[in-house]
């Protein structure tokens, strides 16, 4: 595969952007290799500067529930753009994301438009704190809230890919009111609840992990999780930044049945353009400025052309609740030929999946949890994903991902990943 464009762009880069990218996990440093420069997305497939063309399975990491480029999200900014890009004054289209939101996550009575992921999950901790006036929270290893200084404490994804799950500049003053919990573990929760009594002001969960790969909770735990913050008066908030949207019209919490306090989101709910949101209980977001003392402000939040993709994606959804049927069988289908490759070849590696997020480990034993994530083997993987490279196959160049499939991936497309994963395996096993 001639990769000659993108190593002199990545040699450009490098010289003007930290690490040659603007997100630690689109660089190749946990897989090898440097990575490829992306000149245009369209359905399943990305092409790179070099003209080799890949099927997508990260979708910008989770947006591309549609995959790229959707017709109604181009029209829907196309049309946008004609009235101009940001006026910093309300909009009626942001009243139309906001209820259209509310309709389609019954917890969420009220709702801020953020332009991340991250900038959702701080603001939600910052809103139980204010809400409870308790300082300290609880976050599982492994899960992953974004780059805020607190979250950064044995955080999943990049900085676990990376090797730096606790990031240097992180105060110990910010650290110390992270606590941190075993995913799938009540009793991790119980003895921190019982140490800290009255001091939490809330606990984070990404109610079906995707940045350690993807980790469902087991049994009930949610169940246990929810019983514990209302007798506590904890508040619950479910990270579905992944999830929110992309297992479900209702995210997690509609296919789990947990009603959390607040709910944070992100990727699809910006059709592809940065938008975040975090909303929830009506008594806990009112006391969010203006209306309350907790501030929390964002000069393009609500930005009327990332509402607007977001808001055709959204609306998409409502209109087409049998997508998740479809998206439900494509990512049975290949789950069952990943399956019988590994039958195949006589492994039997750990492969995890929720809806349309899927996630094979280089481990033989059961992932349920941070420890048994990390136990996966992640030279293999890079040596898998380099094998899926070559054979036009575009996976997360890190093993504590996830791979997302999309409404537009067809059967040729699972059939040669398929294919292409049974190739690979024989070769580096
Ligand atoms: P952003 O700030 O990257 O928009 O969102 C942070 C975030 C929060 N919560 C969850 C559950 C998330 O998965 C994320 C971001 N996910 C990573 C991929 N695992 C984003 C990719 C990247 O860092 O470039």
């Amino acid at each position: 595969m001639n990769t000659s464009k993108s190593k002199a762009l990545f040699e450009q880069a490098k010289k003007f952007i930290p690490g040659g990218v603007n997100s630690p996990v689109r660089s190749f440093k946990s897989v090898g290799g440097d990575p490829l420069f992306i000149t245009r997305g369209e359905g399943s497939k990305m092409i790179d500067v070099d003209g080799n063309k890949f099927i997508d399975y990260i979708g910008s990491w989770g947006p591309h529930l549609f995959g790229h480029n959707p017709p109604f999200i181009k029209e829907a900014l196309l049309n946008a753009i004609e009235n101009g890009t940001s006026f910093g004054a309300p909009t009626e289209m942001e009243i139309k994301m906001a209820e259209l939101i509310t309709q389609l996550v019954p917890s969420v009575e009220m709702v801020r438009m953020v332009n991340s992921g991250t900038e959702a999950t701080m603001s939600a901790v910052r809103a139980a704190r204010g809400f409870t006036g308790r300082e300290k929270f609880i976050k599982f290893e492994g899960c992953y809230h974004g780059h805020a200084d607190y979250f950064l404490i044995k955080a999943g994804s990049g900085a676990l890919t990376l090797g730096v799950p606790t990031s240097p500049g992180v105060t110990s003053g910010n650290a110390a009111d992270t606590l941190l919990a075993d995913y799938n573990d009540i009793n991790s929760i119980k003895r921190l609840v019982a140490a800290n009594k009255n001091e939490i002001a809330a606990i984070i969960i990404e109610p079906i992990a995707g940045n350690m790969g993807v980790v469902a909770t087991t049994d009930d735990f949610l169940k246990e999780l929810r019983t514990i913050c209302n007798e506590e008066k904890i508040v619950l908030i479910f990270d579905e930044v992944m999830t929110g949207f992309r297992v479900a019209a209702g995210g997690a919490q509609e296919i789990l049945g947990i009603k959390p306090d607040l709910s944070t989101f992100g990727k699809i709910i910006g059709g592809g353009l940065p938008v975040g949101a975090f909303g929830g209980k009506r008594e806990i977001m009112e006391k969010i400025a203006p209306s309350g003392p907790v501030y929390q402000a964002g000069t393009l939040s609500g930005n009327p052309l990332a509402m607007s993709a977001g808001y055709a994606a959204l609306n998409h959804i409502k209109k087409h609740p049998e997508i998740y049927i479809q998206l439900e069988k494509k990512s049975v289908y290949l789950e069952e030929g990943f399956r019988k490759n590994l039958n195949s070849v006589g492994k039997n590696y750990a492969m995890n999946r929720v809806g349309s997020m899927m996630c094979m480990f280089f481990t033989e034993e059961k992932v349920d949890d941070f420890k048994s994530a990390v136990e996966s083997d992640t030279v293999l993987y890079g040596k898998f994903f380099h094998e899926m490279l070559r054979r036009g196959i575009y996976l997360a160049p890190a093993q504590f991902e996830a791979m997302f499939i999309s409404t537009v991936h067809s059967k040729e497309d699972l059939d040669q990943t398929i294919d292409a994963h049974k190739e690979s395996l024989e070769t580096i096993l």
